[in-house]
């Protein structure tokens, strides 16, 4: 039942400086983002129970009710204790593709930003992309608006919902990105993306270095080709195991996923690096 400090939350920088963010091969005619220190510095990516995590204000992938269910919104619920269906209940529920703001309650964070994305529906795949964009955006917006600096995300819609993974990194971190250089960016200092399947981590370990380039020297020289990897079924092989730091995850939710362990220590400097396998860089979108 540890809670996590957001300072104990790690950066895309740190990420890649302990090699567990692959930086990206860039496509042949594909415009490659500017490396941006500032924003490598504060964004961050964890693996587990956003219940758990000391920030500022966690978002919730709720239903347009906003008085509870399952999934993540079961465990905020469970975890906040019933002070925050109370204050649900006066919010007089919430669009789709939009987000409101309540207390924390027993939880470790501030504030809970409760968000209800799209049901992912393949015919309106464009729609779909605006809600679940327009839930990151307000999400972002309320936050800064309510004095947060530091916001943890939930993978909004990828569960129940149905979401595929792969294209909903990609709307959540593009609009991350978008919020950070507009004129209310610099008022957040760290935005986290909390993952919890192995799905959603496969699929920000390789999103986010697309978005957020590596700005280590020689990010790209220790890397090798490995023949023959696996390729997941929605995107790129899998990363190699411990990509991100863990927090714990709910007992309940254990039982259907094999998750890697807590990486312990970090690479040691003077002997060579293990090889590992480079992702697959075909577009999946
Ligand atoms: N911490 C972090 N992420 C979690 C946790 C947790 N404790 N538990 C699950 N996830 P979902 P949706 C991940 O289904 O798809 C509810 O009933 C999960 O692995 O919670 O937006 C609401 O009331 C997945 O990656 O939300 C709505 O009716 C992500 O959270 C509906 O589900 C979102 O999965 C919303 O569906």
């Amino acid at each position: 039942m540890t809670i996590v400090p957001v300072s104990e939350i790690p950066t895309v920088s740190l990420l890649f400086h302990l090699k567990k963010l692959v930086p990206a091969t860039p496509e042949p005619d594909a415009e490659v983002p500017k490396p941006s220190q500032s924003f490598n510095d504060r964004i961050g990516l964890i693996r587990g129970d956003i219940t758990k995590l000391e920030v500022d204000a966690i978002v919730n992938a709720a239903n347009e009710l906003l008085l509870g269910g399952g999934g993540v919104d079961g465990a905020i619920h469970r975890a906040a204790g019933p002070g925050l269906l109370k204050e649900c209940r006066t919010l007089d529920g919430c669009d789709t593709g939009s987000a409101k703001i309540t207390g924390a309650y027993d939880l470790p964070c501030k504030k809970v930003i409760h968000a209800v994305g799209p049901v992912y529906s393949s015919r309106y795949k464009k729609a779909s992309a605006e809600d679940l964009a327009g839930c990151y955006t307000t999400s972002l917006q309320l936050a800064a608006a309510n004095a947060c600096k530091s916001i943890a995300f939930s993978a909004l819609s990828t569960g129940i919902y149905g979401y595929p993974s792969h294209d909903a990194a990609h709307v959540a971190i593009k609009a991350v990105k978008d919020f950070l250089e507009g004129e209310d960016g610099d008022k957040l200092e760290k935005v986290v993306f909390c993952t919890f399947v192995p799905k959603d981590v496969d699929a920000y370990n390789y999103w986010l270095p697309r978005f957020f380039p590596s700005t280590e020297p020689e990010a790209e020289s220790d890397w090798e080709e490995v023949e023959g990897g696996e390729s997941a079924e929605n995107g790129p092989a899998p990363v190699e195991e411990g990509e991100a730091m863990e927090v714990e995850k709910p007992a309940e939710e254990t039982t259907d996923v094999t998750l890697p362990d807590v990486p312990t220590a970090e690479p040691t400097d003077g002997g060579p690096s293990p090889k590992k396998q480079k992702p697959n860089d075909e577009e999946k979108l």
